[in-house]
């Protein structure tokens, strides 16, 4: 195979494997693209991203080394609908493989950020929606705000291979006032967004907009601030203790490199400890909110945010002193845009180190030993904004070995009329209701556990029964299971047992001899509540175990399948286990569901604060011992003498 510099952007060339896609490789991916006669003006680019190279290239990668820049782009045709899914080399300058998706089969293509404009411009020329929305007292539609909300797939007559949206609607009083203290609700468009119509209106129940405002972010709403909180400042007057070359990270004897993308948001690569590899791959692969209420109005709220709406699309830039504390590393990020160019969001990654209290302790009784020491962590996070909710994905990497994920959920919760005794919502304010839902992640962490060659155990509490070898009935142990094959690696919790899953190398060994090991500890939160045979079952059939484990496979991507937007079920995991591949002593890919079950309080409203979710991931055997007994014992004003 022929390398060469990538095209048009000589001088710019990555210098990594993983190094993230630059504006010049988006725009030269759209240039090939169009020369190979598959873009026009009506071609709207709903994904564009890196096509990570073999994963034993990227591992035995050194400085230097010659490679392949690829692109995947995912097109649709905004006048047929018709949606393409295209490779591209930009090294090679060719295209590499390109299907046509069918979308009774394979789903639709994401929504689109224009599709906000859309769906206002579709509904608010229609008679019958127009006349719906004057029923329920509002005149003046320009202060109407229709939400593109995704459809789902429910085989509802007449629905088949059309990209829709169905479209709730909220009201302003007026410009700066939140719309979300007023939905209009009863009344659901239904709109076909290729022939640009409502194929269906939903009228159903006539309840009144709620009037209370919900203005969070208006003095004259919340009252005066508060005065009681002095300052905290942070100061690290010699710097931060990480360093950053491009995309790589180093702190504390941690490694790794960063990564976004359109659809999962931030991403983690080749992170590694003291220059043992223990993930090669971490992101959030798919996110599920189903909503509970079976009304007419409602069923079919399930939106996949990742899947559907494109996580890394909504990300937000951070402010120093609100989002992010202390000394702070930026990394912007670089995004397709719809037209197939690029985009700039500044200060979209955020990366700092954390004082988080004590890391060990001991004050002795018989020696007089006192000795603390202080834990840090390396924090490297983003914000998301999808509509009313916003998403914080926090990544902390600690001195100790522990790598965990903490979700930060907050923004504005979903409304509806409040109708009395409703066993489907809390009352957040005068007739506004919050429905209950679910927000279930799916992380997806590609395990390189001391190299590629792992496996899983399941390992939990046995309570043991009375007995000769049990005779005063106090004894337990810990069970260890080999997960052996994908069907035994679909798993779920059991909290009061602690279950946990440990990721193993059966080649590398401590010196006790076992296998060294990296433990997924589950927060062993609710799964998802549908029934089985409803819709959102099959589509999100990830969300109703906690653990899958697959054998690696590079086209294994997300967790709900590739389009999941009007998919009719059955992508994703489990159909990525469907071979049942073996996967003790294998390259394995770990998949793990966590979330809230949120049913909202009236303190979630109207700004809802932080609710967290997440895991850890936890050495164990990984060391001989304690790894940070070499902490220095803390200065400065810490440990002063009393
Ligand atoms: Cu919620």
């Amino acid at each position: 195979m022929a390398v060469s510099e990538v095209r048009s952007a000589p001088g710019d060339r990555a210098t990594h494997p993983l190094q993230r896609l630059t504006a010049a490789e988006i725009r030269a991916a759209r240039e090939l693209l169009v020369g190979h006669g598959l873009v026009d003006e009506r071609t709207r680019f709903t994904y564009l991203g890196l096509v990570e190279p073999e994963k034993d290239h990227v591992i035995n990668f050194r400085v230097g080394d010659q490679f392949d820049r690829r692109v995947r782009a995912i097109l649709l045709d905004s006048a047929t609908g018709v949606a393409t899914d295209v490779t591209v080399s930009l090294t090679r300058g060719g295209v590499d493989a390109r299907s046509t998706l069918d979308p009774v089969r394979d789903g639709q293509p994401a929504v689109m950020l224009s599709d906000l404009e859309l769906v206002d411009e579709i509904v608010k020329g229609d008679e019958g929606w127009r006349a719906a929305v004057r029923r329920r007292g509002v005149t003046d539609f320009d202060l109407v705000r229709p939400c593109p909300l995704s459809a789902g797939s429910f085989g509802l007559p007449g629905e088949e291979g059309r990209r829709m949206l169905r479209v709730l609607s909220f009201l302003q009083h007026r410009a700066e006032d939140h719309p979300w203290a007023h939905p209009i609700d009863g009344v659901v468009a239904y709109v076909d967004l290729i022939e640009r119509r409502v194929v269906r209106l939903v009228d159903e129940a006539v309840l009144p907009v709620p009037a209370e405002e919900g203005n969070f972010d208006d003095p004259d709403f919340v009252g005066p601030a508060r005065t009681d909180l002095r300052p905290i400042e942070i100061h690290q007057p010699d710097g931060p203790s990480f360093t950053v070359d491009g995309d790589e990270v180093r702190w504390a004897g941690w490694r790794l490199r960063v990564g976004f993308d359109a659809r999962e948001g931030l991403t983690l690569h080749q992170i590694s400890l003291h220059g043992r590899p223990v993930v090669y791959r971490a992101s959030i692969a798919e996110m599920v909110v189903p909503y509970a209420d079976p009304s007419p109005a409602r069923f079919w709220q399930n939106y996949f945010d990742a899947g559907e709406y494109l996580l890394g699309q909504q990300v937000t830039p951070l402010t120093l002193g609100c989002d992010c504390l202390g000394e702070i590393h930026y990394f912007d990020a670089v995004l397709p845009t719809e037209d197939g160019d690029a985009r700039e969001v500044p200060n979209a990654i955020c990366m700092h180190e954390e004082d988080v209290g004590v890391a060990w302790k001991h004050t002795d009784l018989f020696t007089g030993a006192a000795e603390t020491r202080r834990q840090r962590r390396l924090v490297v996070s983003t914000f998301v904004a999808i509509g009313n909710y916003d998403y914080g994905f926090f990544w902390y990497l600690y001195l100790d070995g522990t790598i965990e994920l903490e979700i930060k959920a907050t923004g504005v919760v979903f409304t509806s009329s409040y109708v009395d005794g409703s066993p489907y919502a809390t009352q957040v304010a005068p007739g506004l209701g919050a429905p209950y839902h679910q927000h279930l992640f799916s992380a997806r962490l590609d395990m390189t556990v001391d190299g590629t060659r792992n496996a899983v155990d399941e390992v939990q509490l046995e309570r043991l029964p009375v007995g000769p070898a049990n005779p005063y009935g106090n004894a337990f142990t810990r069970r260890v299971t080999r997960l052996r094959r994908e069907s035994e690696g679909a798993r779920v919790a059991e909290p009061a047992l602690g279950r946990a899953w440990q990721v193993v190398n059966p080649e590398k060994t401590n010196r006790f001899g076992r296998p060294v090991a990296y433990a997924l500890v589950p927060q062993a939160t609710p799964l998802l509540a549908a029934d089985p045979s409803a819709s959102i079952a099959g589509r999100a059939a990830f969300a109703t175990r906690h653990l899958w484990v697959t054998a690696y496979d590079p086209a294994h991507r997300y967790s709900a399948g590739d389009f999941p937007n009007q998919h009719p079920g059955g992508g994703g995991l489990p159909a990525y286990g469907a071979g049942d591949r073996g996967i003790d002593g294998a390259d394995i890919v770990l998949w793990h569901t966590f979330g809230m079950t949120h049913f909202p309080r009236p303190e979630d409203w109207p700004v809802m604060p932080v609710a967290r979710c997440g895991f850890t991931l936890q050495p164990v055997g990984f060391f001989d011992r304690n790894p940070i007994l070499d902490l220095p014992r803390p200065g400065g004003n810490h440990c002063e003498d009393h």
